[in-house]
């Protein structure tokens, strides 16, 4: 199975060298097929240049110009229609995730998962200098997607996650054009009904550059998205469900259907995916 990793940046010149040295170190290591992909839409600190200079060391690596509009959705969606790999997962350009996770991953989907997703926010996880008033909003907002799609995943807001190709074709058309994303495709592929299973993962603040998200933007897009979501989960009728697509893709799929109860391996307790309430049925 090929992974191809996207990382949006967006003046990360200070931070993206480190990231990319631990992300190909791990995956070498590991003997796993990958390609990663920078997408830099608007960086003004040379970015790519660092990037372009990590290429011409290693062919796996590229930058991605975007040609899209500016903005996180926007980069990592013009990631996801360009990657070539058999999986796709996506991570921050300021070392925030841990490699090591993005190999757990890997072998979730290996094992069948559609979807491997991480938490912050459960035992076995470590989580260092998050800013205290984001970290209070995002159980907020995490505790509310959990209330109004009736599942029990708990870090539905950080993008770190991994998906097999079929789960991206299967979210389209994605909507997001900022960091609303990072909601609208694993609630679109739970609701749609992929497989996923969930890992304690590592997280810590970056060490350099500055963040990105404003909050105060943000809050209506989340809103949006999130509602969109649940309005589609319960008045389409299943319409967008997976089972449509399984019927023309079915000779092409692996045997991921039966995994989502599987005990997955490793040294780490996985979550095993829980589906939300099935939608309306005609
Ligand atoms: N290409 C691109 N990447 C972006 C854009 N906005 C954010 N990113 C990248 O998206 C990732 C997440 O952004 P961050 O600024 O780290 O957001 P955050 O994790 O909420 O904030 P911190 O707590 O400071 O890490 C980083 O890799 C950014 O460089 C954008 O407009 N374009
Ligand atoms: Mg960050």
């Amino acid at each position: 199975m090929k992974l191809s990793v996207v990382i949006p940046a967006r003046n990360e010149a200070e931070t993206i060298e480190a990231t990319l040295r631990e992300i190909t170190t791990n995956l070498d290591r590991k003997g796993i097929d990958y390609e990663v992909i920078v997408v830099d839409d608007a960086s003004s600190d040379g970015t790519a240049a660092v990037v372009d200079r990590f290429g011409a060391e290693s062919a796996r690596v590229r930058c991605l110009r975007s040609q899209l509009s500016s903005g996180f959705g926007f980069a990592v969606r013009a990631g996801l229609e360009v990657f070539d790999g058999d999986a796709v997962a996506i991570v921050m350009a300021d070392g925030s995730d841990d490699p090591s996770d993005l190999i757990l991953y890997y072998e979730l989907l290996e094992e069948g998962y559609d979807c491997a997703f991480g938490s912050r926010f459960l035992p076995g996880a470590t989580i260092t200098d998050y800013p205290r008033l984001k970290l209070t909003i995002n159980r907020v907002v995490n505790w509310g997607i959990r209330m109004l799609f009736r599942h029990r995943y708990n870090d539905t807001t950080n993008a770190f996650k991994a998906y097999r190709r079929e789960v991206v074709e299967g979210v389209e058309p994605l909507l997001s054009n900022h960091f609303n994303l990072t909601v609208e495709l694993p609630l679109k592929a739970i609701v749609r009904g992929y497989s996923y299973a969930v890992l304690p993962t590592s997280w810590r603040g970056r060490s350099g550059g500055r963040s990105k998200l404003d909050l105060r933007e943000m809050g209506s897009r989340y809103l949006f998205i999130v509602l969109y979501v649940f309005l589609e989960h319960h008045l389409s009728r299943g319409d967008y469900r997976r089972r449509s697509m399984m019927r023309a893709s079915a000779s092409r799929r692996q045997p991921a259907s039966s995994a989502p109860d599987a005990e997955p391996s490793g040294d780490r307790a996985t979550q095993p995916a829980h589906d939300p309430a099935p939608p309306p049925t005609g």
